[in-house]
């Protein structure tokens, strides 16, 4: 049986070439800036008119839509904490965003994913936490599910990719 693979790359997600990508959303599911606006932009209006029949997505939870214009099969939304400190379960949010999104990827029959830093961006989460805690959850979902998925982290900056890259060595 072939292992996934895990591994990070630098770039702009909607260029991603997988099966499906995740967005970094927020609750209303109806578009916003960053990643959020670069894959509407790219999908088109398409997608945008299907979110708004979604009804929302609560933070740590992940919808799926099609994904329109954009290369992939499909578009999972999932919505990631805004970081207040620390203390109001940031982590065990984000560690759920990772969960639910790639639980959506399999059910979909995707065979790679490739994630955005979620939270890192509007949402202020430290990247280099924010890192650890992406690797450690995919990591646990492979072992713990044995699913079949090649997952990619997909960084819009430099420093970003090489924190991805030293937690990937660990
Ligand atoms: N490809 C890959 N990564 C990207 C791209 C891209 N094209 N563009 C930005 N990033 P953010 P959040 C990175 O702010 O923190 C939106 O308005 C970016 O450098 O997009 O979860 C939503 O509607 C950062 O590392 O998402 C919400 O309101 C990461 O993606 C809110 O922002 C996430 O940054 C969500 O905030």
């Amino acid at each position: 049986m072939p292992a996934s693979r895990i591994f990070a790359e630098h770039g702009d997600i909607t260029r991603a070439v997988v099966d499906v990508i995740v967005n970094a959303a927020n609750s209303s599911l109806l578009g916003g800036g960053g990643v959020d606006g670069a894959i509407h932009r790219a999908a088109g209006p398409g997608l945008l008119a299907e979110c708004r029949t979604v009804g929302g997505c609560p933070p740590g939870e992940a919808r799926v839509t099609g994904a329109y214009n954009l290369p992939h099969r499909h578009v999972i939304h999932t919505v990631g904490p805004i970081w207040y400190g620390g203390g109001l379960d940031e982590a065990e949010l984000l560690a759920s965003c990772y969960r639910n999104s790639l639980k959506l990827a399999v059910a979909s029959g995707a065979r790679s994913v490739a994630f955005p830093g979620i939270s890192t961006g509007a949402y202020g989460y430290p990247i280099p936490a924010a890192t650890d805690i992406a690797v450690r959850a995919v990591r646990e979902f492979l072992r713990e599910t044995g699913a079949e998925i090649d997952v990619m982290f997909c960084c819009f900056s430099a420093e970003a990719l090489g924190l991805y890259q030293s937690a990937l060595m660990d």
